[in-house]
């Protein structure tokens, strides 16, 4: 899945898309890579981040949306009902949803829909994130909003841990260490480290594109535990190690 961020201030790529001929040639050049998916954001919700208002948010991404679902898989990264709504009626086929809470919506449009977990929400989640046994509480939180999704009616549903979304990198460490345990739960696994700030505290503070090594290290060790799919920035580089690594065991994802 590869990220693309039409949004003035996302932490990575804020500003680089927000022209919506420059998203689409991003989003082509990225499935032209080998990303089987385009995640299309207008909403940051980097650590800090406050909300976008719901018209703004949708005014960013409907018309990319469209344009690329004409040519590849896109899949809409909010937490907004009304954006996920436009989004699905524009093409996307899949929901990305940060708040695990728009499960409805996928059922009603007939779409995919990924679960992360959050503790807390972006603006305050990390003052002082704290779990008990953060792999357990994960993946219970995770399994029970699937077993709701599946209830619901939505076919096609993923977990995601939130790497970084109200997480310690102790936490964060903890939750990659242990990967296999929500792979075992048998719904497939997504993960999105890609340049995340817990990379860069780990090699002295490097900045947010100082961190490909990293971020493709921990694609590739995601892959090998199992993980189905990972949301990445850097899609050839991910593709390169992916191919080197697995060969064939890496098959593309089918949604
Ligand atoms: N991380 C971000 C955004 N969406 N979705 C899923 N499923 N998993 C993630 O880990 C995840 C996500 C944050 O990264 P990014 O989109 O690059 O930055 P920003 O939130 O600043 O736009």
């Amino acid at each position: 899945m590869g990220v693309l961020n039409v949004t003035p201030d996302s932490f990575s790529d804020g500003g680089r898309w927000t022209d919506p001929e420059a998203a689409l040639a991003r989003g082509l050049e990225m499935r032209a890579e080998g990303a089987d998916v385009v995640d299309v954001g207008g909403e940051s919700t980097r650590p800090g981040a406050e909300p976008v208002g719901e018209d703004e948010e949708r005014r960013r991404v409907v018309e990319v949306v469209a344009a690329l679902a004409r040519h590849v898989t896109v899949s809409i990264d909010t937490r907004s009902a009304a954006v996920a709504e436009a989004a699905l009626a524009a093409g996307a086929t899949l929901v990305n949803d940060v708040s695990a809470s728009l499960w409805p919506v996928a059922a009603a449009g007939g779409a995919g829909w990924v679960a992360m977990h959050m503790q807390g929400d972006p603006r305050t989640m990390q003052r002082a994130p704290s779990y008990g046994d953060v792999v357990a509480e994960v993946q219970s939180f995770l399994l029970d909003r699937a077993r709701q999704a599946r209830t619901a009616g939505v076919a096609e549903v993923w977990i995601d841990p939130g790497i970084g979304f109200g997480k310690t990198l102790e936490h964060n460490l903890a939750l990659l260490r242990h990967l296999d345990r929500l792979v075992a739960t048998g719904v497939p696994v997504l993960v999105g480290a890609s340049r995340k700030r817990f990379l860069g505290a780990l090699l002295g503070d490097a900045p947010p594109d100082d961190r490909l090594e990293g971020s493709v290290a921990v694609a590739v060790w995601a892959a090998l535990s199992g993980v189905a799919m990972v949301r990445v920035h850097d899609v050839a580089a991910t593709v390169h190690a992916m191919r080197l690594v697995g060969g064939t065991t890496f098959a593309p994802v089918t949604v």
